[in-house]
């Protein structure tokens, strides 16, 4: 009987104990969010008008069939009647983000009843150019910023949101017969935290390097805001894959470290405590929250972040405070996700206690089959594990993974290298594309040679499926210059982010694929694309840190 009922207690006492298990204690997570807190940056301001009235006109040739054309002169505005003119649309000479306002001013009699007028901004003229409606988009029709503003005895109107544009269209729909206005002033206020470029690029740097450096600059400047945010027109939110890439685009211009910190302890502080996994995004307004996905091989680029951001600081306080966290992410997947032969076979595996558990990579124009990229990717991220842990001296937890990293490549080689045809194929219906090539090149389950094969068969296959970002984009860049393929990563890098710059771009978009300039995985509806985009500002990290395939 009494054994009976100590069996009892101590089975009691395992079923609470494992109920609640806990990664992290509430009081490591309020310790990290309070250290988020005190990196919070300084937004610097800067004000800006207007420099350019322009016409929105239709051009096959133009990025979206639309550019913008000088018209008018500016300083109309601020003495000629916009009763009369009744609409506008203007160029603030460059994109940015940040407080807009305007004010009218009375010419002739006084202003007597409160005017509308209907405001529209574009990144991009194609913003202004192509219909809203019928809106078919998958996502909010509130990140488009059209506006109806009315403006009372005060002559004055805010926009009570943060607007991210270079264009502004304004059409005055409700006037009083009795009065008539122009405009007083036209202001942009615009946010930033980021300072002065630290880049030095070699005399010899040919120009169109030299562009693509400075509007990746300016893409990664405007999503620089109170975290690193994807777009600072959408979503206005800090995505763990994207950080990534805006960490390492930092350390190559900016040298902001303390707000890759802030983003890491953030992310930290707004895990899952009960299994350790950390959410795919979090929002920092009114106060930061997370939204409760996960992305596998967003969760585990966190050690990526954090090597590179250790790399660039030496700030070993938080290395090791953090790697917990990063380690947790690979030890779950290894857990959970990897099967008997070493192989992650189950790339729709639901990760418990998560709302919804995907493989990201890409938004690519047809279907991705993830498998191979995922099989790849673990194996690098174990292996920077690995040196990481090394450097920060704590290789004992990490002992096993060499061997570990050894049979996830041999595996990933047996199920996706077909060596008759030298290339990666993924999944049941063994389907060529970039993300699985550049990541089985990355994550070495190919020799260098092979690597060099892959590459250029994938890219002479018509049916494989190409990147539909430039975060994808990437890491084909990055695999090309994995196995010398200088060249290759030098005309890549000209032609793609070269080919934004030379259809106009002031920062990069979120997605480009030169032949299918309407791409938008919002169902389609390209208005909701972010065209400042965070996943897209990494050639000034190829450039500044290859200087011998980019610099000359
Ligand atoms: C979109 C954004 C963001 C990206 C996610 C996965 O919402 O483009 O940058 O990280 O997708």
């Amino acid at each position: 009987m009494l054994n009976i009922k100590y069996l009892l207690s101590a089975l009691f006492s395992l079923t609470t104990s494992l109920a609640f298990a806990q990664y992290y204690t509430a009081e490591q997570q309020s310790e990290w969010l309070r250290k988020a807190e005190e990196c919070k940056p300084y937004l610097k301001t800067t004000i800006h008008h207007p420099v350019q009235e322009v016409a929105i006109v239709k051009d096959g040739n133009a990025f979206q069939g639309f550019k913008a054309v000088k018209s008018g002169n500016i300083n109309d505005l601020y003495v000629s009647s916009f009763k009369e003119k009744k609409t506008v649309v203007l160029d603030f000479g460059q994109h940015l983000v940040g407080k807009v306002s305007f004010k009218i001013k009375d010419i002739g009699s006084m202003q007597d009843a409160v005017l509308r007028f209907k405001v529209m901004f574009g990144e991009v003229p194609s913003d202004l150019g192509l219909p809203i409606e019928p809106f078919t988009g998958s996502l909010s029709r509130g990140w488009l910023q059209d506006f109806v503003c009315d403006v009372s005895y005060d002559g004055i109107f805010t926009f009570n949101r943060r607007i991210t544009a270079r264009y502004m269209k304004i059409e005055a729909v409700g006037t009083s017969i009795y009065s008539d206005f122009c405009f007083d002033n036209i202001t942009f206020e615009a946010t930033t935290s980021a300072g002065d470029s630290k880049t030095n690029l070699a005399a010899a740097t040919p120009q169109i390097f030299r562009d693509i450096a400075r509007v990746s600059e300016n893409t990664l400047k405007g999503c620089m805001q109170g975290v690193f945010e994807d777009g600072p027109k959408r979503d206005q939110r800090l995505w763990m894959g994207d950080l990534y890439l805006q960490a390492l685009a930092n350390s190559a211009s900016f040298k902001e470290y303390n707000l890759t910190k802030r983003c890491l302890y953030l992310l930290a502080g707004l895990s899952n405590p009960q299994n350790g996994l950390l959410y795919s995004n979090l929002v920092e307004y009114p106060t930061p929250h997370a939204q409760k996905t996960f992305f596998v091989d967003y969760a585990l680029s966190f050690l990526l972040t954090l090597d590179d951001y250790y790399e660039a600081t030496g700030d070993k306080e938080t290395a090791l405070e953090l790697w917990p966290v990063a380690n947790r992410q690979i030890q779950a997947v290894l857990g959970e996700a990897i099967d008997k032969n070493w192989l992650y076979s189950n790339t729709n595996y639901q990760f418990p206690g998560m709302m919804i558990s995907m493989v990201f990579f890409d938004w690519a124009p047809s279907p991705l089959d993830t498998h191979a990229a995922m099989q790849g990717y673990l194996a690098y991220v174990m292996n920077r594990a690995n040196t990481f842990a090394e450097k920060i001296g704590r290789s004992d937890d990490v002992k096993t993974y060499p061997a570990t990293v050894k049979k996830i490549r041999a595996a990933g080689r047996k199920e996706y290298w077909d060596a008759k045809n030298k290339t990666i194929v993924s999944g049941k219906d063994r389907q060529s594309s970039y993300a699985g090539t550049s990541w089985a090149v990355i994550g070495g389950l190919i020799s260098t040679d092979e690597a060099r094969q892959a590459i250029t068969n994938v890219m002479a296959d018509k049916k494989a499926i190409t990147p539909g970002t430039p975060y994808s984009t990437h890491f084909l860049i990055e695999a090309m210059l994995h196995c010398g393929m200088e060249r290759d990563a030098r005309r890549y890098v000209e032609n793609y982010w070269g080919g934004m710059v030379r259809l106009g771009a002031d920062t990069f978009w979120e997605y480009y694929i030169p032949d299918n300039q309407m791409f938008s995985s919002y169902n389609g509806y390209t208005l909701l694309n972010s065209y400042c985009h965070a996943w897209s500002c990494t050639p000034i990290y190829f450039i500044v840190n290859y200087p011998n395939v980019f610099q000359k």
